[in-house]
Formats: C-alpha cells, structure tokens, sequence
C-alpha cells in the first residue's frame, strides 16, 4: 500500500510538472528555463489553479446539495495580499507541489515575489474581510465575499526626499492567473432618472426611468480552505458599459447618453478609496456602493429562486453581513427588490430584509460616519430614497411610541434628519444584529456612541472580538517558528489555535528559549536584508526591534512614538556614558493622499531618521527605519522579525486593532494602552507578560466631555518635553525650512488645527509612555526573561484565531451549517 502511495504522490508531481512546463510553452513559447521570473510565477500560477478548479467545482456541487445557509459578506474591502504561497499551504497537496517546484530548479520565494499584491483595501477592515474568508473555507462554511475589483488598489508609496508620494497600483497591468471573469452572471444597476408610479393589476408599480445603467461583471477568485478540498468564492465585480456607443449614431442626444454611460461604467471602479476612518462624502462613493450591492443582492437572489420558490423564506437561506456602514444600501436595495422585481408587500419585504441583514461596527470615529445629502442621494438613488424615507417615517413613529413627546430622540435616532440620511441608524434600524469588534468597543458602543438605540432594542447588540488567520500570519510568514512550534506540540494549531498552548510548558525551558531566541535571529537577520535593499540602511539584528506598523492616523499616535526617539536622543547626547540597549525604531504607514498632518508626520519619522541614523557620536545605539510601502506582503516579514509591538493608540479609539493580534502571534511583546483587543490581549497573556501604560477609556472620555485638557501645563513643567517640542520648530530637524513642522507643534499646544489641543493626549500619556519604554529595555537585557515572555505570548495568542470569532458570527449571527467537501 505504501508503495502505491508513494507512485501516486509521483505521479502527482509529474503531471504538475508537465502542467508548468506547458504553461511556459502555450503561454511563451519558451521552454520554462527561457521565460523570465514573473512568467514562471504565471505558470506556476496556471498549474495550481488547475489544481484548485476541480476542488472549487466540488465544492460548489456538495453545497448545492446540501441547500443549507449562506453568508454573503459584503464589503467594499478585501485585502487579500498574495494568492499563490497561501493557496499552495491551503492545499493539501503542498509537499507534493513544493517538491515538484524544487525539482523543477524553481526558487518558491523568488515566484511568490512576482505577484502583485491584491491591496483592494485600506487596512484593517479590509485585511479583517480577508481573515474572515480564509476561515470559511478553512471551517467548512458556504460564503461569498463580495466586493468591488477596483482597477487601481491601495496606492503605492514612495518616500521621496522624506515625503509621501502616492503612484497608481496598476495590479492588473499584468494578467491575473487566479481568477476567473464569469460573464454568464453579469446584471444591470441603474442610477439617477426617475421613479414613475404605474397602476395595473389592482396596485402600485415603482418603476424607474430615465436613468443611466452600467453592466456589472463578476469575477471569481478562489478561496482554499487548510486542507478540507472546500474552495470558496471572493466575487468581485467590475463594470462595463451597457451597450458600446455606436460611432454612426445619428440622434446627438443618444449619442452623447452613450458616451455618459461608458464613462460611468470606466469611473465606477476605477480606483479605490484610500481613505481609512474619515468620511468625504464624494459622489463616486456612494456609486460604488450601490453598484456593487446591487449586483450581489440581484445575484443571490437569483441563486436562491433556481432551488427554491418562495421568496418570503429568503432569510432561511441567505444572510447578508455588511462590514461596516459602506454596504449598507443593501437595506434599501433588497427591499426594492422583494417589491418591486418580487412583488412583495411592504410588510412581508420588510420582514425578509430585517431577517436577513446584519451590521458590523468598525470604529467610534465620528470622522468616519457615513452621512449622505439629501439631495445627492435622491437624484443619484430616487427608488432607494423613497423606501429609505418610508422607513424612515415608520421608524420614528416607533421612537415616538416608545418615548411619547421625546423630540430630541427623534432628532438624535431618525435615519433621515438635517438633511442627510445616516447610514448607521438605517443598518441599527434594519439589522437583526449589531456588533462590535473587541469588548471594550462594544461596551463604549452600548454606553456611549450608540446608547440609544442599545437602549431602545438591546437584543440586537453583542460582541465579536476580532480575529486572524494564523496560516498566513504563522505559518506562511513565518516558517520557522511554525515549524518549532509543530515540533513541539504538533500540527493541531494550524486548524485550532487554542492548541499552541501546548508550547507553555516550554517557557522556563533554557534550550528552547534559545531555539526560540535563534529564530527570531533569523528572522531579524531576513528583515535586516529587506531593509538594507529597499531603504539602503544598515541595521543591527541584535539591536531591538521596536516596530509600529499600521495605516497613519493621529489616533494611533505613531508621533507619540517618534517624539519619544527624540527624547531619547537628546539623552544619549546628553549623558554619552548612560547604558542603553541599541534600539531599531521601525516604521511602516501608509498617510490617506488628503491627510495633511499625517504626512507630514511621515516626514517628521524620516528627517528624525536622517539625523539620528547619520550621527556617529551615538554608535549606533538608536536607528530610526520608514519601510516604503507597507502591505501585506512585507508585513509578513516584519511581524517575524519583530521584539516590540507599538499599539499605543488614544484609549477609546481604537476598535478592536489586529497588529496587535499578528505580533502576538510572532512572539512580540506588547507596548500599549488599555485600547481595543490589547485588553483582551494582556487578560490572555498577563500583564507581567505586556507593558501597558497610559490613560484608561473611562479618563479620556471624561476629559473629551469636559472640552479637554490643557499640554501647555506640561510643557512649562516638563523640561525634556519642552525641548523635544522646541526641536519641531527651531530647525532641528529641518535646517532648510524652520517651520516645516510648525502644524505639529501647533495641534500639540493650540486650539488652532481642531479646536482642541492636543485631542489625542499625546503629552499626557508621554511621561507614561517613555517609563514603560524604560522597562522594556530592562526586560530585554534579561535574554532569559524576555524569551519567556515571548514564548508565553505564542502560547497564549489562542483566542486570537479569526476561526474563533468565524464561529461565533455563525453561532449567534449566521446560523450556518457545515458541509464536507469529497474528492474521489
Ligand atoms: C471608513 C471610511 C470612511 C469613508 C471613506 C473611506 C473609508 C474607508 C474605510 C473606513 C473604515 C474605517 C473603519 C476601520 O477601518 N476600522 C478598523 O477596523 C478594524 C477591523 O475591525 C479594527 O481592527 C480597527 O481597530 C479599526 O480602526
């Protein structure tokens, strides 16, 4: 039997190989040698897709079959970063293709580095959306992610002279081997014109006219659950015109409505946005949004009609997951739908949609909230606009039942009020289920922002603490602390996290903190290389490596952390003698292109970098590094390679983080405030095993209800801070232009940028801050000690898993069942 088993393993890999060897030759006509790096990672590419069709059709049968749920999750989001490595670990054949690309002569690292990321998203919400769908096909469950296929993704960055310059990402310049354009589903969304009301048949039909109409065409990416032959589908959809202007159109009227429509269908999905927690209110926006809910509602319900009847039994079939308010149309939409496509009566439509759709809060940040005009809405959404209104009018009756002659209710809950149409009170409204995304976000939901609609319908409120995927996060970026870990406990945690407990028992082990401390070496060593190519800056892999890496935004407070290095350079200047562990302060954040204060905080890390990193007096003891370009594919590097995870947010703002999550998981230690999942993160692993500093929730809510609070008490007080202050504005930094960080200086000490100084507390936690900087230090000179709390950090990152929060949205959301997927 074993002999069979091994000539099937062989025949497996050498029709793998023919497969590759052909591609080169169909595609190229080349022989694989001959066909440059990039073309060899396409016909990799080919031959794993070839591999994965036949799981992805079973798939599809069995869950046909099975006619259970499915989710459908939408979102404007999906940052999937590469497909090919984590498709090839997903698969259960992955010695077998390993192997075969070796015997090939093949390097797996150089093709992987071909691929373009897939960065159709900001950060983590997006990156969120792509955990989620790993874990649905890594447990089995029918899903759908369904999204926008921008033509340009996230911007590229490029660090010129110290500032932020943003290039287009053409991902699709070359072609995309892994995915699939499905014509044969294609449907029409329509904007502007018109609703006419027509009488027949004893009642009202709602019919739009005059509208503009785009054709929207999905495309299919595959998604490999670990090892369980389920494939499941990313659809993304990309617009096309309805009808291509024909030249010798006589009629300028139609003529010119042609050339409007293919300009509409080019714009739609041209480019995502790249802003992360703050609203602008552009027009194209909420065109993407209706388009691609649209699209996705209309296919699904045609779906559920090829197998079934009944469209008031819809919600036993299908669920919508709207991640964030950017999907929230859906509400409207469906309801157009169920009414006038479907027939249905307002109180059976509205009983489908409210079984059907849930919301997911990501962020407290008023910036963020999505709050369209009217008068925007109406013309470019006349039939949505209706119904919303109509719910609209019903829900405030309800308000008004519920708390007779209490106006200020109305105005605080109403969906459409001064205005504008509040697109979170219309997914409360209309949602069955509302949730935030770590306990502690949750709570300020219920008590705070959202206090009272929790009050109103508390049933609708839980908490699902977010998670991430530990096969890309571990084992795909980190194979040598997977394989030790393995080694140690064996392969369980790979599909259940909670098992990499097992390793505890190691934590006072010498030889394995050692094994331990040796491959984050390694790891250092990797990422000291990355460095030294893209940055050209020499690091020291025995230095710590104190690493922020996340989208830039003053909540997150990345100033916090680079006027701390200058604080302590002024001390190392000062007192040269003063013992001081070398330090690498690593950087990597992308600045939203509008976001003024944000970019120049990148050029305040780099010209604080250029000064430090050129001052032989201090030998090195402190690097400051900007990684250009931080994305999915060099986070994977960075979290490996990382001692110290700064996640030092404003406490309150952060929702729930996933960094945090990620560095947990390689083995960093935690510098940070009471925010988000650091709560969750620190009851896991224990407060001796993080360094928690900073004002509590409670304190900077209290203090924002009271206008604030006033720096310049601690800048006439605190000398150090004082200096580091003065240094933003007197040249230190930029001799060639004093004023150059003049704005910085101003949104620490004045009212002038926001109205309130320092609104993120920055000089208030910085005294906090810099003490648990001080023990992070002595704990590192400890090796001993630190390896221990590392490993204990691994040990303890089970809750963390995005399978456990997947779980628990099907056990209290979704209501899936699991289907088992055979390949004969
Ligand atoms: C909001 C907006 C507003 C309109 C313009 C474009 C745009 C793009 C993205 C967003 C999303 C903001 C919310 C967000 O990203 N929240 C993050 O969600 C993560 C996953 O739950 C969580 O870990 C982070 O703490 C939270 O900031």
């Amino acid at each position: 039997a074993s002999k069979n088993l091994v000539s099937k393993e062989e025949e497996f890999k050498s029709e793998f190989k023919r497969r590759v060897k052909d591609e080169a030759k169909m595609l190229y006509r080349k022989t694989l040698d001959e066909v440059s790096d990039r073309h060899k990672f396409v016909c990799v590419a080919y031959a794993v897709k070839d591999i994965v069709i036949d799981q992805w059709i079973a798939t599809q049968k069995a869950y046909d079959k099975a006619d259970g749920r499915t989710l459908y999750y939408l979102s404007m989001e999906f940052l999937m970063g590469r497909a090919l490595g984590n498709m090839i670990i997903n698969l259960s054949s992955r010695n077998e293709i390993k192997e075969a690309i070796e015997e090939l002569g093949l390097d797996l690292n150089v093709i992987e580095d071909q691929e373009p990321d897939a960065a159709l998203g900001n950060g983590g919400l997006g990156r969120l959306a792509a955990c989620f769908l790993d874990s649905l096909a890594t447990l089995n469950y029918p899903a759908y992610g369904c999204g926008i296929r921008y033509k340009y993704g996230m911007f590229q960055q490029k660090i010129e002279d110290g500032f932020q310059k943003e290039i287009p990402e053409d991902w699709l310049r070359h072609i995309n081997p892994l995915e699939i354009k499905r014509e044969e589903y294609a449907c029409e969304v329509r904007f502007g014109g018109h609703v006419n009301i027509e009488y027949r048949d004893g009642r009202n039909f709602f019919v739009q006219e005059g509208y503009q109409a785009v054709m929207a065409v999905p495309y299919d990416m595959p998604i490999v659950g670990y090892g369980n032959n389920v494939v499941n589908t990313l659809r993304i959809w990309d617009a096309e015109p309805v009808v291509h202007f024909n030249l010798e159109e006589f009629d300028k009227g139609a003529y010119m409505a042609a050339v409007e429509q293919e300009n509409l269908a080019k714009t739609i999905t041209e480019v995502l946005y790249p802003n992360d927690n703050h609203y602008a209110g552009k027009e194209l926006r909420l065109k993407q949004q209706y388009f691609f809910v649209s699209a996705s509602l209309q296919t699904a319900i045609k779906k559920y009609l090829k197998n079934h009847d009944d469209i008031k039994k819809l919600h036993e079939k299908v669920v919508f997951q709207m991640n964030d308010t950017h999907p929230t149309l859906t509400v409207a939409e469906l309801m157009r739908l169920l009414m006038d496509e479907y027939y249905l009566g307002w109180d059976d439509a509205w009983e489908v949609t409210t079984k059907c759709v849930a919301y997911t809060n990501h962020t407290i940040m008023s910036e963020a909230l999505e709050k369209w005009p009217i008068e925007l809405f109406s013309r470019l959404l006349p039939r949505c606009y209706q119904i919303i209104e109509e719910i609209n009018r019903r829900f405030c009756q309800e308000i008004e039942q519920k708390y007779p002659g209490n106006h200020e209710k109305v105005a605080k809950m109403a969906i459409i009020y001064d205005g504008q149409v509040k697109m979170a009170h219309l997914a409360i409204c209309a949602g069955y289920s509302v949730n935030g995304v770590a306990k502690l976000h949750t709570e300020i939901l219920k008590k705070q922002e959202l206090k009272d609609f929790y009050e109103m319908m508390p049933e609708k409120f839980n908490n699902k603490t977010n998670g991430i995927t530990q096969r890309r996060f571990l084992l795909h970026a980190n194979p040598l602390l997977a394989d030790w870990v393995t080694n140690k406990v064996g392969d369980d945690w790979i599909t259940d996290l909670p098992k990499i407990k097992g390793i505890e028992i190691y934590a006072d082990d010498k030889k394995a903190q050692a094994e331990f401390m040796n491959i984050k070496y390694q790891n250092k060593l990797r990422l000291a290389k990355y460095i030294k190519q893209h940055n050209g800056i020499e690091v020291d892999p025995r230095s710590i490596f104190d690493v922020q890496v996340k989208r830039l935004h003053e909540y997150k407070r990345q100033l916090l952390n680079i006027l701390h290095v200058m604080y302590l350079y002024n001390q190392i200047k000062d007192h040269p003698e003063m013992e001081f562990y070398p330090r690498t302060f690593i950087f990597g954040a992308k600045a939203a292109a509008g976001y003024k204060i944000a970019k120049l905080t990148i050029k305040l890390i780099n010209s604080v970098a250029d000064v430090i990193n050129n001052d032989a007096s201090i030998n090195g003891k402190i690097k400051v590094v900007f990684i250009e370009n931080y994305r999915v594919s060099n986070a994977e590097i960075i979290f490996a390679a990382s001692d110290v995870s700064e996640q030092i947010s404003t406490a309150s703002k952060e929702a729930s983080g996933t960094g945090n999550m990620k560095f947990m998981l390689n083995g960093a230690l935690t510098l940070g405030t009471m925010d988000g999942a650091n709560v969750e993160i620190v009851e896991e692993v224990g407060a001796e095993n993080a360094f928690i500093f900073g004002m509590s929730s409670d304190e900077v809510i209290s203090y924002e209800n009271n206008g604030g609070y006033d720096p310049m008490e601690i800048f006439n007080s605190d000398m150090d801070i004082r200096r580091v202050l003065m240094q933003l504005i007197n040249g230190f930094y930029s001799p060639q232009n004093p004023e150059l960080f003049r704005p910085i200086y101003n949104s620490l000490l004045t009212k002038e940028e926001t109205g309130v100084a320092d609104r993120y507390f920055i000089l208030k936690d910085f005294r906090s801050y810099a003490e648990a900087q001080k023990k992070v230090e002595e704990a590192y000179r400890n090796e001993e000690g630190w390896a221990k709390s590392a490993i204990l950090n691994v040990a303890n990152v089970g809750k963390f898993t995005s399978d456990r929060t997947i779980e628990e949205y099907v056990d209290d959301i979704w209501h899936l069942q699991k289907v088992e997927v055979k390949m004969d």
